[in-house]
């Protein structure tokens, strides 16, 4: 286990999720469908709104539409940037890529932090949660305008689209600032920032955040030490590699291949020493429902969509060849195979981009148990190391 990643140890507290190898995650004991049913909607829509969500991971009850309503309009009145963030964002070379501008800006933020204002100011540490919380609000609402500050800078040369409407919801607001005005964008959108919040405790950007913020680092600080590893191509940036990985593959094999060429392509992928990107999982060992309500989003709003089409002949082809290796503990899709191929449809091409996204959503669920960890007293994180030289000693190895 301490050669592996140490995987299947037991060693986090994490309230707002639960991982099911079998079954995929539940919030709070919910299901992603159970989640899409029974979380409030915008008007008109169908999708659930990430306020729901993050109101179920933090408290753990599913909220009411006005409980809801109150969300959006307290984290769009807490939206505002400080100067000294934007005009950061606005010099930063357009070729820094995305998630190092969402990771600097965030710690940047810090200046912002009443978690620190209070430490400072000599708190009770029973009463640490509550700035950890305000902090929390303030960093989520906040979210959107450095995500689509950092969009609007390299791919649409720095203009701005739209501000931010205080009778909207969090996903409208964050689609009106990318400048996508199609309703459907903003329901894949809500969607989209509601499955990605949370996958319990140990993947790298939850235990990042948990541990820096262990320390009494702030949650500025502590979640942007988690979006530096969710930048990390086996982790978040594989939505990404994906898209990168399709295009390498229509220009070998164009857009309607055989599942005969399909086949030698991904063999030529793992030859090469490379990983079949979207694929995999270290705790899961069934497809992603992460992925299947993509794919569903997908039947129902897209199905005659030619990328939709190849990923979904990727999705039979992939599987058998993973197992042929011998190696892959799991051969099935996870959360990262399909997101892009949405966004491609309502015309966000710019793949490097799509991390952020992620992030944005990620928050939801890392800052949720962030105040937990606070309000629990969680001491700082410190496990134990050996060398090698003193694990064989303890195994009595010679
Ligand atoms: N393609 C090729 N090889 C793969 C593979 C894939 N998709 N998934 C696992 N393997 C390989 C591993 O690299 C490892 O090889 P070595 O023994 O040569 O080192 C072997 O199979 C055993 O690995 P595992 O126990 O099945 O998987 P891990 O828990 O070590 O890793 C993960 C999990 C996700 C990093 C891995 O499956 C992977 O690299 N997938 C592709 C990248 C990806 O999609 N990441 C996103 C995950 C979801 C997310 O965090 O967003």
């Amino acid at each position: 286990m301490m050669y592996g990643g140490m995987r299947g140890i037991k060693a986090l507290i994490w309230e707002p999720s639960v991982l099911d190898p079998e079954e995929g995650i539940r919030f709070r004991g919910k299901s992603i469908p159970e989640c899409q049913k029974l979380l409030p909607k915008a008007k008109g829509g169908e999708e659930p709104l990430p306020e729901g969500l993050f109101w179920l991971l933090i408290t753990g009850d599913i909220p009411t539409e006005a409980q809801v309503k109150a969300i959006s309009q307290e984290w769009a009145s807490r939206s505002a940037l400080p100067d000294h963030v934007v005009k950061t964002l606005n010099s930063l070379p357009k070729s820094i890529h995305p998630m190092t501008q969402f990771s600097a800006a965030i710690t940047l933020l810090n200046s912002e932090s009443e978690f620190v204002k209070a430490y400072t100011g000599g708190i009770h540490k029973s009463k640490y949660w509550e700035p950890a919380y305000e902090d929390t609000m303030n960093l989520i609402a906040k979210l959107p305008v450095v995500a689509a500050t950092i969009y609007r800078n390299i791919y649409k040369g720095g203009k701005g689209a739209g501000s931010v409407d205080t009778s909207k919801d969090w996903s409208w607001n964050f689609a009106n600032l990318l400048g996508y005005d199609n309703p459907q964008f903003t329901e894949l959108l809500r969607l989209y920032l509601t499955i990605h919040s949370d996958h319990e405790g140990g993947n790298v950007s939850a235990h990042t955040t948990h541990l820096v913020g262990s320390a009494l680092s702030d949650p500025y600080l502590s979640f942007a030490a988690g979006m530096n590893g969710l930048a990390g191509p086996l982790h978040g940036l594989a939505n990404q590699e994906v898209l990168i990985w399709l295009e390498k593959l229509r220009e070998k094999v164009g857009d309607s291949p055989s599942d005969e060429q399909l086949k030698e392509f991904i063999w030529n992928t793992l030859k090469s020493g490379q990983v079949v990107p979207g694929y995999g999982h270290a705790v899961l060992r069934k497809t992603d429902p992460r992925y299947t309500c993509q794919r569903e989003f997908a039947l129902k709003h897209l199905p005659d969509d030619k990328l939709f089409k190849l990923v979904s002949q990727i999705y039979k082809i992939v599987p058998p060849v993973l197992t042929e290796t011998g190696k892959v503990k799991n051969p099935w899709p996870n959360v990262d195979a399909h997101s892009g191929v949405l966004l491609q449809y309502y015309g966000m091409k710019e793949m490097n981009y799509y991390t952020v996204l992620f992030g944005v959503s990620r928050a939801l669920g890392v800052l949720a148990s962030l105040v937990w960890s606070r309000a629990l007293g969680l001491p700082i994180e410190r496990p134990k190391s050996l060398s090698t030289d003193l694990l064989k000693k303890l195994v009595g190895a010679k």
